[in-house]
């Protein structure tokens, strides 16, 4: 039978995309129910041309859903993901709460679908963080072939990551900075503002002198592929575009890369684009980077004093691929091949 779906965050930026991308995919459904804080209880959303009123968060049986999708915040998920997870939904949370938790699976179904073959013991799949998402897509089948000795990333992180407000934060900043280079410009989502400037801080700053952003996109990385001792190192970068995460990566490999061989690897993998395949000068931007459902890879470059070494850089939407996109793969995967299929309860 078709899963009974609540979306938990149904009115933030990731809920929204999350009802795009069900309605894109022809998602089957038996009941939809949209979910949020008290704040958005009672405003109306538009689900496969029907309309939904969004319920209160405090008030939802998760006994009328088979699969929560949570993007509300890490502190919404951390309360009331056990809650959903304790009356048998299937929780598939966007946040940061369970990641690292041992009973929780964290997928990326294009790298590690395997693990949904049997249903979590806390009753939760965990969504990787935005960064992590496209980074592991292309380190996979490197490690496979040339095995990865270290990994250094750098990312440029578009507002839309702090939703609605980051992107509205970032617009109206650089509207009166136009205006008045002098002004003062909102510093809520973004400190310092946003507008005209790159910020090297996301998420709150850890003992270690790594933001937690950095660290995230370690220890995920880890754990996506199997090797804990994976050696990766990042620096996270706010830098004012709206939406799209871009990634400089370095890669040393355990053994000679041949440019060819690593263009046609990444050109091969699923809903992934290499630009600079046939033309060497072609690179994707956030701007325009093309299928918003793919990771785009661009300047694909050997050292050439160490052919053990290659740099790549990524494009991808965060909201699709970082995020909802992920998130209904994963339910897509367990209704069709995994613990779900052939009946949800
Ligand atoms: C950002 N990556 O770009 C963050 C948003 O751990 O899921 C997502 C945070 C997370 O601001």
């Amino acid at each position: 039978a078709a899963p009974r779906i609540a979306i938990v965050g149904a009115t933030g930026v990731v809920g929204n995309t999350l009802i795009e991308l069900i309605e894109e995919r022809s998602l089957h459904y038996r009941e939809m129910h949209l979910v949020a804080s008290a704040r958005s209880a009672g405003r109306e959303l538009m689900v496969d041309g029907r309309p939904y009123a969004v319920q209160d968060l405090e008030d939802f049986d998760f006994g009328r859903a088979d699969i929560a999708f949570f993007s509300a915040g890490t502190p919404i998920s951390a309360e009331w993901v056990p809650v959903a997870a304790a009356k048998g939904t299937l929780v598939i949370d966007n946040t940061n709460a369970f990641r690292m938790d041992p009973d929780t699976p964290l997928v990326v179904p294009q790298v590690n679908a395997h693990v949904l073959e049997r249903r979590p013991e806390s009753g939760i799949v965990a969504n990787p963080n935005c960064s992590t998402i496209p980074l592991v897509r292309v380190l996979q089948p490197v490690e496979r072939r040339w095995g990865i000795r270290q990994v250094v990333a750098s990312t440029y992180q578009a507002a839309s990551g702090q939703g609605h407000h980051g992107i509205e934060e970032l617009l109206e900043g650089t509207e009166l900075a136009l205006r008045d280079p002098d002004a003062e410009l909102p510093a809520e989502r973004f400190k310092p503002p946003l507008a005209f400037n790159v910020v090297p801080s996301i998420d709150r700053l850890l003992d270690t002198g790594f933001t937690l952003e950095e660290q995230k996109m370690l220890q995920e990385s880890r754990k996506i592929l199997d090797r804990p001792h994976l050696d990766l190192t990042a620096t996270c970068v706010r830098v004012p575009v709206v939406n799209s995460h871009s990634e400089a990566v370095w890669v040393e490999a355990g053994a000679p890369v041949d440019r060819d061989e690593l263009v046609a690897l990444l050109a091969g993998l699923p809903e992934v684009t290499v630009h600079d395949a046939e033309n060497p000068g072609a690179f994707p931007t956030p701007l325009r980077a093309g299928h918003p459902d793919h990771v785009h890879v661009g300047r694909i470059r050997v050292t050439p004093d160490n052919p053990r070494g290659f740099w790549l850089w990524l494009v991808s939407d965060n909201l699709r691929v970082g995020a909802a996109l992920n998130a209904i793969q994963v339910a897509e995967y367990v209704l069709r091949h995994g613990f779900m299929a052939g009946g949800t309860r």
